[in-house]
């Protein structure tokens, strides 16, 4: 995206653009070699499954242009997000129709909470790739989820764990009085 591309296109209210992109996380970076990578998709399904990386590799890839807005107010413009689509991964466990709320779970024990709708919005991924090039790890690689519809916080890296739930569980941040919901277009950030 160029610049002059970036500067006309609107931001959400009290958004600011930056060129590169920061880390931000508790601090604890786990390094997870492809071949211990794993993810466990279960609770309210009809077929909770693990998947190895090979198992993830073999699932139709997508890829979403999408925009990054953190809560602490700088916005990442036009990425390329490479990955599986939240869709697809939803379509291999069969979701119960009582389930309402997705929890992730990360390996640094970050977790994050979000109704299923939001989880599984279109433009909502499980990226390996960006802009081409593996997903750092200290941005969440191998795999990290990507939420373009919600503050970046939503967006768990090194995730390890998608569950289905019944009931919503607040998550680290959200416990901490960040929003339940985060929609940054209506500036939800805090409470
Ligand atoms: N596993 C994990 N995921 C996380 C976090 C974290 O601490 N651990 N921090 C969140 C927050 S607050 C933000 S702003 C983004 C930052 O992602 P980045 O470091 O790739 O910019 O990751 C989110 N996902
Ligand atoms: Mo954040």
């Amino acid at each position: 995206m160029t610049r002059a591309d970036q500067d006309s296109k609107p931001l959400p209210p009290g958004q600011r653009l930056v060129e590169k992109w920061p880390v931000l996380d508790l601090g604890d970076r786990p390094v997870v070699p492809l071949q211990d990578w794993n993810l466990r998709i279960d609770g309210a399904v009809s077929t909770p499954i693990d998947l190895d990386w090979r198992g993830f590799q073999a699932l139709p890839e997508c890829s979403v242009t999408a925009d990054v807005h953190c809560v602490t107010s700088w916005s990442l413009l036009g990425s390329v997000w490479t990955g599986v689509s939240t869709a697809t991964l939803a379509e291999q466990v069969s979701p119960s129709p009582k389930a309402r709320f997705v929890l992730i779970k990360s390996h640094d024990g970050y977790t994050t909470n979000m109704p299923v709708e939001r989880f599984l919005a279109p433009d909502s991924l499980l990226a390996s790739a960006r802009n081409g090039e593996a997903i750092p790890a200290e941005h969440g690689g191998p795999v990290r989820v990507v939420l373009p519809s919600l503050y970046f916080w939503k967006s768990a890296k090194w995730v390890r764990r998608l569950f289905f739930s019944e009931t919503d569980e607040p998550g680290y941040w959200e416990r901490r009085g960040y929003s339940n919901d985060a929609d940054p277009w209506k500036e939800q950030r805090y409470g």
